[in-house]
C-alpha cells in the first residue's frame, strides 16, 4: 500500500522543464515527490480545475534594506521586501551584502545575514557588493565567504562605487580561482559624468534629462569591456539589467566568441520606454532608474534577445524609495536629477507582468516564462533545490489563474514605498497561491508566512562554470 504524501494539487497544468503535462503534483516533506502520476493518498487536496502551476519565481537581483551608491538607505526591511515578493509569487530572492566604506567582507557579511534572518520570509542568498578592496583582510575573506556558499559578487563600473579596471581583473581572478560569478553593473562612468556635467551646465536639471545623463554608449562600451574581461580571464560574468540593443548584440558576439558571459535584463527595460520620466514636475522621479528606460527598438531587442536565449534571465532589480523625503526626495524639494536616488520597485510585479506578456500574451509561452523567471536564474545562480517544478526538488511553486484580470493602482503593493510604477496597467494573469516548501504564504490575496521563515540558501556549485575561451581559456 502506498504512503499517505502531505499534499496532492489536482487538475492543473503543470509546467515543467520537459513540457507542460495535465495532472497531479504531489507534495511531501516540503518537496515535490511526483509530477503528472496520480496520487494515491494524501491528507490535503488542493482542486486546480483551469489553474496553471508555476515554480515559484526566482528574483536574482533585489536591493532590500540596504545603503545606496549614493549613500541612503532603501525603503524596505526584509520582511517588507520579502511579504511583497511573495504577494507576486517569488519565493527565492538574492539581495545584497554591500560593502560599506572601510567595512571588511567578514563585518559586511554579519551584518546583512543578521537582518535577513529576522525579517525574511522567503529564501534567500547574498551578492557580496564589493566597493574597496584594500580593505583588511580582503582576500582572505573573500575566498572564506565563496567557499562557504555566497558565490556571486557585484562590481560596479561606476556610482562612486566603482572598482578601477585593474581592481575588477583582480575580484575576477579572485572569484574564478574560489569559484564565483561575478556580475557587474556595467556603465562608463566617464561617459556619464561629462553628460551629466553638460546637461547641468546647460541648466537641464529634471528628472527627464536622467535618461540623457547615462547615454546608451555608456552601457555599450562597459559591456564591451567587461565581456572582453571575462574572455581574457576565463571567468564567469553576469552583466546587470541590459537595456541597449547594441549591449544584447555585444553579449551575443561574446558568447559567439565562447566568452563565459551571461546576462538578465528587467521588465522595465522590457515593458517600459523613457517617456515614463517626462512627467510634470518631479513626478517623472519615480521611474528613474540606472540605466535607464530606453527606446521600442530597444524594447525589442532585449524580448527578441531573451527569447532566443543571449538574454537568460529576467530580474526585478526591486530598488525601493519613497516619494518623499526619506526617499527620492532626501536632497530637499527641489533636487537636480543627479541628487535623486535611482531606482523602482520590482519584486511584486515582476512575474504578473511577465505571465501577462509571455503566457497570456504569447510572448514565449509557459515554459519560456518558467525559464527566464525560475529555472535559469536558478540553474545559473546554483540553487539546486529551487527553479523547477521536478520530483525532489523544494515545494515551491505558484497556482496562477491565468485567465483573471486585474489593473493595477497608485498604492497596491505590498512593499514599503508608497507607490506602484505600474498603475494603471492591466495584468491577465494572476498568482493566487503561492507555496515556500509545501507550505502556504499566499492564498486569494492573503498573507501566511512569518518573519523568519525564509532560509539562507547554501550555493555549493554554481550553474556557470568556466568554459574554453577562443584564446584557449588561458589565463595568466
Ligand atoms: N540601478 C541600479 O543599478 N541599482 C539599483 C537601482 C538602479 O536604478
Ligand atoms: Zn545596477
Ligand atoms: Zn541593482
Amino acid at each position: 500500500m502506498s504512503r499517505e504524501i502531505d499534499l496532492v494539487i489536482r487538475q492543473a497544468q503543470i509546467v515543467t522543464p520537459d513540457g507542460i503535462i495535465e495532472g497531479e503534483l504531489g507534495i511531501d516533506d516540503g518537496a515535490i515527490t511526483s509530477v503528472g502520476i496520480p496520487v494515491k493518498q494524501a491528507r490535503r487536496v488542493i482542486e486546480a480545475p483551469g489553474r496553471m502551476i508555476m515554480p515559484g519565481g526566482v528574483d536574482v537581483h533585489a536591493h532590500i534594506e540596504q545603503m545606496s551608491g549614493m549613500g541612503q538607505w532603501n525603503a524596505d526591511t526584509f520582511e517588507t521586501a520579502t511579504r511583497s515578493a511573495a504577494m507576486g509569487g517569488t519565493t527565492s530572492v538574492i539581495s545584497f551584502a554591500a560593502q560599506a566604506a572601510e567595512q571588511t567582507l567578514a563585518e559586511t557579511l554579519t551584518d546583512y545575514a543578521a537582518r535577513a534572518a529576522r525579517g525574511a520570509m522567503i529564501d534567500y542568498a547574498f551578492h557580496l557588493t564589493l566597493t574597496d578592496i584594500t580593505v583588511p583582510n580582503f582576500e582572505y575573506d573573500l575566498a572564506a565567504l565563496i567557499g562557504t556558499g555566497h558565490r556571486s559578487l557585484k562590481v560596479f563600473t561606476t556610482y562612486n562605487i566603482q572598482l578601477a579596471d585593474a581592481e575588477i581583473l583582480s575580484v575576477m581572478d579572485q572569484a574564478r580561482a574560489a569559484g564565483a560569478l561575478v556580475c557587474v553593473h556595467a556603465e562608463n562612468d566617464a561617459i556619464i559624468a561629462r553628460a551629466r556635467a553638460d546637461l547641468l551646465a546647460a541648466g537641464h536639471r529634471a528628472p527627464r534629462d536622467h535618461a540623457r545623463s547615462r547615454p546608451r554608449m555608456a552601457e555599450i562600451e562597459a559591456i564591451e569591456r567587461i565581456c572582453r574581461f571575462a574572455e581574457y580571464l576565463d571567468q564567469p560574468v553576469m552583466i546587470f539589467h541590459v537595456s541597449t540593443a547594441e549591449g544584447v548584440d555585444a553579449i551575443r558576439a561574446a558568447k559567439a566568441r565562447g566568452a563565459p558571459v551571461w546576462c538578465e535584463t528587467c521588465p522595465h527595460y522590457l515593458l517600459m520606454t523613457e517617456d515614463v520620466l517626462d512627467k510634470p514636475g518631479l513626478e517623472g522621479a519615480k521611474w528613474m532608474c540606472s540605466p535607464p528606460q530606453r527606446t521600442q527598438a530597444d524594447q525589442d531587442a532585449l524580448w527578441a534577445g531573451l527569447l532566443e536565449g543571449t538574454v537568460s534571465l529576467v530580474s526585478s532589480d526591486h530598488a525601493p524609495y519613497r516619494f518623499d523625503e526619506s526617499g527620492k526626495l532626501a536632497a530637499g524639494a527641489n533636487p537636480d536629477f543627479p541628487q535623486i536616488a535611482n531606482g523602482l520597485p520590482g519584486l511584486e510585479t515582476r512575474l504578473p507582468l511577465l505571465f501577462d506578456a509571455m503566457v497570456a500574451g504569447g510572448r514565449g509561452g509557459p515554459r519560456a516564462f518558467a525559464e527566464a523567471t525560475a529555472q535559469a536564474p536558478a540553474r545559473l545562480y546554483g540553487f539546486k533545490d529551487k527553479g523547477a517544478l521536478v520530483p525532489g526538488k523544494h515545494a515551491d511553486l505558484v497556482i496562477w489563474n491565468p485567465t483573471v484580470e486585474r489593473t493595477y493602482a497608485a498604492n497596491d503593493l505590498h512593499d514599503n514605498v508608497g507607490y506602484n510604477p505600474w498603475a494603471g496597467r492591466t495584468v491577465r494573469g494572476w498568482p493566487e497561491q503561492v507555496m515556500l516548501r509545501g507550505e502556504t504564504l499566499v492564498e486569494n490575496g492573503k498573507f501566511l508566512a512569518q518573519p523568519g521563515n525564509g532560509r539562507w540558501l547554501d550555493r555549493p556549485d554554481l550553474g556557470c562554470q568556466p568554459v574554453a575561451t577562443a584564446n584557449g581559456g588561458t589565463a595568466p
